[in-house]
């Protein structure tokens, strides 16, 4: 009978259950050898180092399919308030290393890899970074998802899911040039394809007015393409939790054909459907200079289209009454990329669910937040109106309507105020009309945060109307990064030694613990086995740096390390005119004061937008310097200047843990927050920084006399620039700049146009001149510091025992308090 039956199927999946997914080390490797044999079709018996990678990925993807899905079921039975966190950009890196660690299963895999003969460290290497972002904001968005799992909020990140990801740099002849990233070659091991999960986006076309009773609008679009769901687990350390980031494909749509195939020219007819795709293909890897181009736009209201669909499914799922939208729902704007989604979710709500206006703007209210990244205004996304028009026409009539409702409250509070409203209007008037996403995004967000101290007061600053108006709408969310990946993960020797001085390794989740270092700072066995850690990491990264420039390095030097973006604002080249300074002093040396000369390797990394040439002319003259340094007899040891390529997530995880020394030298007010000053920070290295973004809080935990900060203040800067004309640069500045024109270095051309950024009318915009003198001399004083090792290692102990407040983990508990109103749930077992 059915009763029976069903009971006997119960046992049997019980029964089952018991059989699957243990954790000891025999079971893991009958998980790896099952994909080796029917996932990879290759066999037991023969499988290299890529292969095992692929096998052991399968194996741990298993283990975090199981996770999400009792964690996604676990939420729907509690209906929790889920925060969605919506972003152009999730820069995640490598997840074979930290899935198992936050699995808590690393040793397990390790042992359970070595008796079949693999190297866990070894098959590590053989993943290729997920990429899909530029730098600190994407990168930001990926530790926030880990802070998010591991502190059981119940959370969705959604994204595109690009095929080509951040370029790969490789230089030639010194210069960058730009290899497409193949990342998905080889096959994705980390993500789920949900094909079943899919929703259609619609563009271009008309809007029809109808009338009964009421103004109705449809909106007749005339492409569609299928936004197609792949799911990527995310683990928490420490917890059953496991939460969702979701990515959207682009793939042709199936679902009716808006384009008559009538034509006779089928093939033709499917090949442009094919296009469809190109709306995902690519990741813009010009981060701030914004381009206005259409696939842009078409990027994010795609992915934005696709994950409001997806939520209001879900929400629909459970309730029919949209008033409680708000109270299961919180939807994050990671800067204004996608606040397209505000006419967007407007749209759904009245178009498609029949709301009136006033009701849907009401809801929307009340779910958006919105975090600004940038200083400068110009980098704020702007859509031309006929753009706008063009391809999301009820967007375009929906955003004027949030615009009038909202010019006539500014006209009851302000009265006609023309200029004013001129200033705020989301419609920008002029020569050419224009949306400023900007704008919208703040109209619209019961909440916008800045992501540092000092940032937060300049996007008040720069948004001083709409502060005028609504100063409870602003508030700061400092930046962090996971402890997890960027200490515990990446630099285990610390880890060691931390957990034995703090007596415990509840530091991984509570990172304020760390606090505790500070009464051992002057412990002598700590220094011994700090540096000794610090030691290894530094062999560790030499070797690395034999293998891609075949320079040797001394690990006794002091590693001295820019890595990032390469902007003039981070002034990458004050650094390079300081070494070409350091080598004009070695060189002017007798052999005594040669001795006393603090050997260093300065070690440079980051990408260059492929348009922007001047930092394109500043890789290559870093290449130019360090190939004169590094083959100067002269010099030895003494110099080197390494130029690493391809900076990314992955050897970043390499350089951070072994450098000595981390320049954040942004003129000040210019980097919003900065992230890897934490990372760098919390692993140890002393920071030699400006008064800028993040550093400012840093030397607020660590204290002035652990941290070098020079530099003119950003109050400063108006006013420098001001008067620049009559500015007379330091000597020592004039003098590098000299040797650069004249040849020192050869590529005088080259120098020239590098020069011309620095001298003459309107040059110098980042004011290298005016900080030169009190860089110089903050480097001097970090080379006193570096040779009298207790003092350095004491600064080093403290800068990580300062670093608690960096957590990504406090910053997400501020916004899932201040902002999302949600609270953690954690998955029993
Ligand atoms: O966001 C990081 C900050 O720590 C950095 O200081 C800030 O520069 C960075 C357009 C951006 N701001 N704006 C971008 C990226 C891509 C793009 O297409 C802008 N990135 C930042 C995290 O808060």
């Amino acid at each position: 009978d059915i009763d029976a039956d069903l009971h006997n199927k119960s046992l049997l999946l019980y029964r089952l259950m018991d059989q699957y997914l243990q954790n000891d080390v025999f079971s893991i490797q009958k998980s790896i050898m099952d994909h080796v044999e029917y996932t990879i079709a290759r066999s037991r018996f023969k499988f290299d180092d890529f292969e095992a990678y692929m096998a052991a990925a399968y194996s741990v993807r298993d283990r975090l399919i199981e996770s999400w899905n009792d964690t996604q079921h676990f939420f729907r039975q509690l209906d929790t308030k889920r925060v969605y966190y919506l972003s152009m950009e999730f820069l995640m890196g490598r997840s074979l290393l930290n899935s198992v660690y936050n699995l808590g299963i690393k040793d397990q895999y390790s042992e359970a890899l070595r008796q079949l003969g693999y190297n866990l460290e070894v098959l590590v290497e053989q993943e290729r970074d997920a990429a899909l972002g530029n730098g600190g904001l994407g990168r930001l968005a990926a530790c926030f998802l880990d802070s998010l799992a591991t502190m059981n909020y119940s959370a969705w990140g959604y994204g595109i899911r690009y095929q080509y990801g951040m370029f790969r740099q490789t230089l030639q002849d010194g210069y960058q040039h730009e290899q497409p990233d193949y990342w998905l070659n080889f096959g994705n091991p980390w993500e789920i394809e949900r094909v079943h999960v899919t929703y259609p986006i619609r563009f271009y076309g008309k809007v029809e007015e109808h009338w009964n009773g009421k103004k109705n609008y449809t909106w007749l679009p005339n492409e569609q393409v299928a936004a197609v769901a792949y799911d990527n687990p995310i683990p928490g350390y420490g917890t059953n939790n496991t939460i969702n980031l979701r990515l959207w494909a682009a793939k042709p749509s199936g679902e009716f054909d808006l384009q008559s195939f009538n034509t006779g020219d089928y093939v033709n007819a499917i090949l442009s459907k094919q296009r469809a795709e190109a709306i995902s293909s690519v990741l813009y890897p010009d981060d701030r200079t914004y381009q206005g181009k259409e696939l842009r736009l078409k990027q994010q209201y795609f992915f934005v289209s696709a994950s409001l669909q997806d939520v209001i499914r879900r929400f629909k799922d459970h309730h029919d009454n949209f008033d409680q939208l708000p109270e299961k729902v919180a939807l994050q704007l990671n800067d204004a990329h996608p606040s397209i989604g505000i006419p967007e979710l407007l749209r759904i709500l009245i178009d498609e669910e029949g709301l009136e206006y006033s009701k849907a703007w009401e809801i929307c209210t009340k779910v958006f937040s919105f975090t600004n990244h940038t200083v400068v205004p110009e980098s704020l996304e702007k859509w031309p109106i006929e753009l706008m028009e063009s391809l999301l026409p009820r967007h375009l009539q929906i955003i004027y309507d949030i615009n009038f409702h909202f010019l006539e409250e500014l006209k009851r509070r302000f009265g006609n105020d023309y200029e004013r409203l001129a200033r705020m209007s989301i419609i920008e008037d002029g020569e050419k009309k224009i949306v400023r996403m900007g704008a919208l995004a703040l109209v619209a967000s019961h909440t916008i945060n800045g992501v540092a101290e000092i940032h937060t007061s300049h996007v008040k600053n720069m948004f001083k109307d709409f502060y005028e108006l609504w100063p409870h709408k602003f508030q700061n969310k400092t930046n962090g990064v996971t402890q997890r990946r960027w200490l515990a993960f990446c630099n285990p020797g610390l880890r060691e030694v931390l957990t034995k001085y703090l007596g415990t390794d509840a530091w991984i989740t509570s990172l304020d613990l760390l606090a505790g270092l500070r009464k051992h700072a002057r412990n002598p066995e700590l220094h011994k086995e700090w540096n000794q850690a610090r030691r290894q990491n530094k062999a560790r990264l030499a070797e690395y740096i034999e293998g891609i420039s075949g320079v040797k390095v001394s690990i006794d030097a002091m590693f001295d390390v820019q890595v990032k973006r390469i902007h003039e604002y981070k002034r990458q080249l004050l650094n390079v005119m300081s070494i070409i300074h350091r080598y004009d002093c070695i060189k002017n040396m007798s052999p005594e004061e040669r001795k006393k000369v603090v050997p260093r390797v300065c070690i440079l990394g980051g990408k260059a937008a492929p348009g922007y040439e001047v930092a394109k002319k500043i890789i290559k003259l870093v290449t130019i310097v360090g190939d004169k340094i590094n083959n100067d007899p002269d010099v030895g040891n003494l110099l080197k200047v390494i130029f690493v390529p391809d900076y990314n997530v992955s050897v970043a995880e390499l350089i951070i843990p072994a450098s000595d020394l981390s320049q954040h030298i942004s003129t000040a007010g210019n980097e919003a927050s900065g992230t890897s000053n934490m990372k760098f920070a919390m692993n140890g290295c002393i920071i030699l920084g400006t008064h800028d973004g993040a550093n400012v809080e840093i030397q607020k935990e660590i204290g002035k006399e652990n941290i070098f900060l020079f530099g003119v203040t950003a109050e400063q800067v108006p006013k420098l620039r001001a008067e620049r004309r009559d500015f007379q640069p330091p000597r020592l500045f004039t003098r590098v700049i000299g040797m650069l024109r004249n040849g020192v270095f050869g590529h005088q051309e080259h120098m020239h146009v590098l020069c011309d950024t620095l001298e003459g009318q309107g040059g110098d915009f980042y004011l290298l001149g005016n900080d030169f003198q009190e860089y110089l001399a903050a480097q001097a004083a970090v080379d006193a510091a570096f040779v009298d090792r207790a003092w350095w290692t004491q600064m080093s102990i403290m800068s990580t025992a300062g670093s608690g407040k960096f957590s990504s983990d406090r910053t997400i508990k501020e916004y899932a308090e201040q902002i999302w109103g949600i609270e953690p749930f954690r998955r029993p077992i």
